[in-house]
């Protein structure tokens, strides 16, 4: 077998092409044909990857999704380019601009994925070649950041808890997970299906991609939301689909703690995204914590009660650093459920347990192993002093890669490469992984 350094060296070069490949002049594609747009989370997470070999363009590709943001703070989950570009939905299902908030271009989806984007920008002050160009970056995107954030916080709360809820399953990223099964269970099944093509179950394979009735249920809550232009309050006051997600509040409660660190570095005062940081830790290791399956569970917000789910994302708190001691180590010996080691590789985590019934190595978001969870529990890992169980798992995703190439997912059992092939995020989180964050 390869020695580590050859390994990583390989993945670094390979992970750097698959991203210059995808770059389109201000900003990379998620993938090539099944993902031909700016993607919000994925596009983060190539800017954080960047800050140490592309700067420039890091900066650029940030700069690329805020022109997208919405005058009320949102930030949306796909900003769109060329919109002939075969992907649904497109900007005919979303008619972003019936918000007032929405900006007359670019088209843009009305939803949001998870916020790493001010980790991203603080990986630039620390890790960049140039930190002066770095931190007039931050000064350009602080308010817009602030502004992200407040939406959040502000829009996306009920009374009681200062955990932020999502609208809808795309907005989670984990599009297609066990998760959400009984939140969209009670969707009225439409009497007629809704009329649309499907794109990506003509370029990826369909048992690796979510059903036509999960796809039924995505359009209709797109519809609803469109349908009171997008408005905070309306659809709060009326969505059948109201989620507290684990991974959604553990990345804003970090991202807090970074704006927070931003503000720092630029001088200003940090108060506000240090007061965020702290409720939401508090609320997510209170809440959350499950004393039954000793990780942490979703709640949906309409019954009122947690989603007895468990996934590897229910780790993700120790990468916001809300975890009590005691649970760091529950965690730690949690991790064993969700760990697979592909062909008797390093081990990394199955998105879902093997042993869960819902279990299935093909079927996107409920088994196969996604590189984003991987790299958010293998930092919070390293993060927590467990630097052990950290490598491995960063191992596991680089040797993963190394094997089967840049995909966008990969089966548990066996390790191959599924959904679509040269992704961005994951080339970006693989060659993170193998980036010396030394400055
Ligand atoms: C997947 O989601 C999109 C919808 O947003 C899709 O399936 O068409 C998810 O894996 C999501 O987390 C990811 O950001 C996106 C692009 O890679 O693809």
């Amino acid at each position: 077998m390869a020695g580590v350094s050859t390994v990583e060296e390989s993945v670094r070069t390979a992970s750097l092409a698959v991203l210059a490949r995808n770059w389109r002049g201000s900003f990379t594609r998620a993938a090539p044909r099944l993902y031909p747009h700016q993607w919000s989370w994925d596009s983060a997470c190539v800017a954080l990857a960047l800050a140490h070999y592309r700067q420039a363009d890091a900066e650029a590709e940030l700069l690329s999704l805020f022109a997208g943001q919405w005058r009320n703070g949102l930030l949306p989950h796909i900003r769109f380019f060329d919109e002939d570009a075969p992907y649904f939905p497109g900007p005919e299902l979303w008619e972003s601009r019936r918000s007032g908030d929405a900006p007359a271009r670019p088209a843009t989806s009305g939803i949001v994925q998870p916020p790493v984007h001010a980790t991203a920008v603080l990986h630039q002050i620390e890790y960049a070649p140039d930190r002066e160009r770095a931190l007039r970056l931050a000064r350009a995107l602080y308010p817009k950041l602030v502004a992200w954030h407040r939406y959040l916080h502000v829009e996306r709360v009920r009374p009681g808890s200062p955990l932020v809820e999502l609208w809808h399953p795309w907005e989670s990223g984990m599009d297609n997970s066990p998760l959400w099964d009984d939140a969209l269970a009670r969707l009225d099944t439409p009497e007629a299906r809704p009329s649309y093509r499907r794109v990506d179950t003509t370029i990826a394979d369909p048992r690796e991609r979510p059903t036509d009735a999960e796809y039924d249920r995505y359009v209709d809550l797109v519809a609803r939301q469109r349908d009171v232009a997008y408005d905070p309050a309306s659809v709060r006051e009326m969505t059948p689909f109201a989620v507290r997600d684990v991974l959604f509040n553990s990345l804003l409660a970090r991202a807090d703690g970074d704006l927070a660190s931003i503000a720092r570095w630029l001088g200003d005062d940090p108060a506000r995204p240090e007061r965020w940081a702290g409720e939401l830790r508090a609320a997510i290791d209170s809440e959350m914590w499950s004393h039954e399956h000793h990780v942490y569970l979703d709640l949906d917000v309409i019954t009122g009660r947690p989603i007895e789910v468990c996934t590897a994302s229910g780790l993700a708190p120790l990468f916001a650093r809300a975890c009590a001691p005691d649970r760091v180590a529950e965690l730690a010996s949690a991790v064993e459920r969700f760990c697979v080691g592909a062909r008797g590789g390093p081990p990394v985590l199955a998105s879902l347990s093997p042993d869960d019934a819902s279990f299935d190595p093909r079927r996107y978001w409920r088994g196969p192993v996604w590189p984003m969870l991987n790299w958010v529990v293998a930092s919070g890992f390293r993060e927590s002093g467990l630097v052990e169980i950290a490598a491995s798992l960063s191992d596991g995703l680089v040797r993963l890669v190394h094997e089967h190439g840049a995909f966008e997912q990969f089966n548990p059992l066996d390790g191959h490469g599924q959904g679509c092939a040269e992704v961005s995020w994951t080339a970006a989180l693989a060659l993170d992984s193998c980036t010396s964050h030394v400055t």
